[in-house]
């Protein structure tokens, strides 16, 4: 199956749409998918800077009583009167890096949009992982655009409609950018599943606006 197939094993049907590179109009969503936007060589230079010096951190949320980690190690950067409250912790963003607003400045024109913030996750191996949730969180606001950046180990993003269970699968490769917007995070979760396969790290960046 081509990488930009939906996947397989869905109770959908087959007349899903088809990630195409562009513009892509879904059920209740829309985003725009550019496999290769960063050129590998600057993939390759941001991800080497970034796994090094950004100030990645273990947050872990309370379970039943118990404290868990996540799987994953996270970061938070932006402009430094906007915390951002979500499962249950608060993050203070450090603040922007010289990287971090170069690769800001590269996606806003793509975007129509000014971030104020980024969140950055470091998947070390295949068993770090981020399990189905939706970026709906009240500072988001109503249709939030989120741009997604990604560098290092190509993982698989998976979005599953929460009422019709339909879902996409779109591979999130070294240098791609993911800008999801309209009514996508109200409609369809995402994840990022653990994967068997042997591979090195991955470091995803979710450019934001905190009204
Ligand atoms: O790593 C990814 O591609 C997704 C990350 C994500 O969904 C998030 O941080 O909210
Ligand atoms: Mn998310």
């Amino acid at each position: 199956m081509n990488q930009l197939d939906i996947f397989g094993n869905t109770n959908s049907g087959t007349d899903n749409p088809i990630v195409k590179p562009g513009y892509n109009s879904i059920k209740n969503g829309e985003f725009y998918f550019f496999p290769n936007f960063f050129p590998k060589h600057e993939s390759d230079s941001f991800f080497k800077e970034l796994k090094a010096n950004i100030l990645w951190k273990q947050e872990s949320m309370n379970m039943y009583g118990k404290q868990v980690n996540f799987p994953r190690l996270t970061a938070w950067y932006g402009d430094n009167d906007k915390p951002y409250k979500f499962s249950g912790i608060t993050l203070n963003p450090n603040p922007w890096t010289e990287s971090l607003l170069k690769i800001k400045e590269h996606i806003e024109p793509k975007s129509n949009v000014v971030y104020n913030s980024v969140l950055l996750n470091l998947y070390r191996n295949g068993n770090d992982s981020i399990s189905w949730h939706t970026d709906a969180e009240p500072e988001l606001g109503r249709n939030p655009v989120i741009a997604s950046v990604n560098f290092g180990e190509t993982r698989k993003f998976q979005l599953r409609h929460i009422h019709t269970k339909e879902k996409l699968e779109i591979e999130l490769n070294h240098g791609s950018l993911l800008i999801m917007q309209g009514e996508l995070q109200h409609y369809w979760q995402h994840q990022v599943p653990k994967t068997g396969r042997n591979i090195n790290a991955r470091i995803n960046l979710t450019f934001r606006v905190i009204k």
